[in-house]
């Protein structure tokens, strides 16, 4: 399989993306100012393992302050412009669809970090969130590799069609009354859905098959320093193996404002279990 579409300069390649392949430019064209190299510091992070800021204007999760911090914020902000115009020249369609997520600034070298087999994204899975249910909507994620001389290491896997049949046995889909419970003591911010215990249950047997994760089919990718890629995460299977200082921005895309709707997970789910899942 052909996971990886490089392209030399930013053009319509929308289709790529919803195939499931991760759309890289090598010379990406998002570089830190000057005045921004010395945020590229592990010691600015605060109690989590990626800085953001949320489309609101808030930064969370760093130690720093005052000027520092509202430099942080500005290459934040600056990074979901550049996203944006990337993503919307990719993908034209996109244009006035896409909502913006939480961008990441992430300073943190991630080979030899502890975290838990389910918070470990050095094992391949696809993106799904806990407390945030998706209903559907997609998941498209926009790196830039701001490392002066390090590359970042993705193992990407097998496409989402095999992905799904061979975990789907495993997964059970969760009352509704158990939703509404979730949503009401605020555990979750809306009420999930099946297709958001089906995601979940996806990203979490993947990750705990150590089987799986030592076996399948997978190709390792180099992302160079001043390249940028994006994919769809929630379809993906991806491995964040290494790496050091990267910019991360977040979409949401409503399934039917994919140039072809019959590509989402949702579609491919539905009609593999052969019920609608929201
Ligand atoms: O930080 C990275 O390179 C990717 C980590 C990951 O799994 C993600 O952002 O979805
Ligand atoms: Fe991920």
């Amino acid at each position: 399989m052909n996971r990886l579409s490089i392209l030399d300069a930013p053009r319509g390649n929308g289709a790529a993306l919803e195939a499931g392949k991760v759309v890289m430019l090598p010379r990406g064209g998002f570089t830190l100012l000057p005045t921004e190299e010395a945020l590229r510091d592990p010691a600015l992070l605060g109690g989590a393992k990626n800085i953001s800021l949320s489309p609101d204007g808030k930064v969370k999760h760093t130690a720093a302050s005052g000027d520092a911090r509202d430099r942080l914020a500005a290459l934040m902000a600056r990074y979901a412009d550049f996203a944006t115009a990337l993503v919307e020249t990719i993908a034209p369609a996109y244009r006035g669809k896409l909502v913006r997520g939480r961008t990441s600034f992430r300073p943190a070298e991630i080979e030899g970090r502890k975290s838990t087999a389910l918070a470990d994204d050095t094992r391949l899975h696809v993106d799904a969130f806990p407390t945030m249910p998706m209903r559907g909507r997609r998941i498209l994620r926009v790196f830039a590799n701001v490392n002066p001389s390090a590359a970042r290491v993705w193992n990407l896997g097998e496409d989402f069609a095999a992905v799904a049949e061979r975990f789907i046995s495993q997964i059970t889909v969760k009352p509704d009354a158990w939703h509404a419970l979730l949503a009401g003591l605020r555990i979750t911010k809306a009420r999930r859905s099946a297709y958001d215990d089906v995601m979940l249950g996806l990203h979490d047997r993947a990750k705990l098959d150590e089987a799986y994760q030592a076996t399948c089919d997978k190709e390792r990718v180099e992302f160079q320093p001043g390249s940028v890629w994006l994919c769809y995460t929630d379809q993906v299977m991806h491995a964040a193996l290494k790496g050091q200082h990267a910019l991360e921005q977040t979409f949401y895309l409503n399934p039917e404002d994919m140039e072809d709707p019959s590509t989402t997970p949702l579609a491919m789910l539905e009609k593999m279990m052969g019920r609608r899942l929201i």
